[in-house]
């Protein structure tokens, strides 16, 4: 399938999703979103595919929502089209894992989409913000609540509430991304990072990430009920036969995702 304003790439078990507007810093307009929810729901069902980058610019990651085409919309054209959940929490909702591999700029929109993958991985010229109340609204696709739950309450509030931004040293140490590499080793690191997990099982991957996101929605003693019962589950595959079998045989194990 090919798109206007995303790429798509397969790098082995890997699909590279670049966000392709770079004059607009890769703004998210509603076009470019329904490219990457499509996009999203073929790779969910390819099999062949066992995890997901996605980039931006060296520029920009993306700098928010497109702010020229939402200026003049009205309450009822949002509410009536539930803008924007439908179409941008889809990558929050994507089983396999997830990578944002952010360069840049990521802002409003464009830091919420990459809180919406599993775990980011910033380029040293990575800058992050939530900068809505500069133009006169809040975040909207989940800022206030997954910045909140990533960096506690005390950063999330002076972010929310005077739209500054974070470089990526203080997005490391405030737990917002994992780890910062050269921006010119953005890429590489991060699809040698997904590759490392596509190439473990693919249902068990689905549930070790299945149970940590579990963590964010429910109690303690429901989350480890949840983490369990899929524990248990692992058992039942061919897989977890093969890891297991493999280190007993000191040879390195031959997945199948069975
Ligand atoms: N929307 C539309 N166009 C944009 C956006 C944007 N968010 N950001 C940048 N652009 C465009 C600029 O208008 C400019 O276009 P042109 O050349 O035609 O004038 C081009 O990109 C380059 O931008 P600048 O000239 O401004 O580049 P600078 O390097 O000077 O500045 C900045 C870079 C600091 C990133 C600056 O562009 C900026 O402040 N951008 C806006 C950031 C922002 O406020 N983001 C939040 C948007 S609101 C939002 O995301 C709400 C999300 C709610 C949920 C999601 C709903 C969809």
């Amino acid at each position: 399938m090919t798109y206007e304003n995303i790429i798509v790439a397969k790098h082995g078990k890997v699909a590279l999703i670049t966000l392709n507007r770079p004059k607009a810093l890769n703004a998210l307009s509603p076009d470019l979103t329904r490219e990457l929810g499509e996009a999203l729901d073929v790779l969910e069902i390819d099999p062949t595919v066992a995890a997901v980058v996605l980039t931006g610019s060296e520029k920009a990651f993306a700098a928010g929502a497109d702010i020229k085409v939402m200026k003049d919309w009205s309450y009822m054209d949002v509410y009536s089209a539930n803008f924007i959940t439908a179409t941008w929490e889809r990558i929050a909702k994507f089983r396999k894992p997830t990578i944002a591999a952010v360069a840049g700029y990521a802002l409003g929109g464009g830091c919420e989409l990459a809180m919406m993958c599993d775990f980011i991985i910033a380029a040293d010229n990575a800058k992050f913000g939530q900068p809505e109340i500069t133009i006169g609204t809040i975040p909207g696709a989940g800022g206030t609540q997954r910045l909140t739950r990533l960096i506690g309450k005390s950063k999330a509030m002076e972010m929310v509430l005077t739209g500054r931004m974070m470089d990526a040293v203080e997005a490391e140490r405030a737990g917002l991304v994992t780890r910062i590499v050269p921006a010119d080793q953005l890429i590489s690191d991060a699809l040698k990072t997904a590759e490392k997990i596509a190439s473990m099982s693919m249902p068990i991957a689905m549930m070790a990430k299945d149970a940590v996101n579990r963590a964010y929605e429910v109690s303690l003693s429901e989350g480890i009920h949840f983490e369990r019962r899929l524990f248990h589950s692992t058992f039942a595959t061919e897989d977890q036969k093969e890891g297991m079998n493999a280190f007993s045989e000191k040879r390195p194990p031959v997945f199948k995702d069975k």
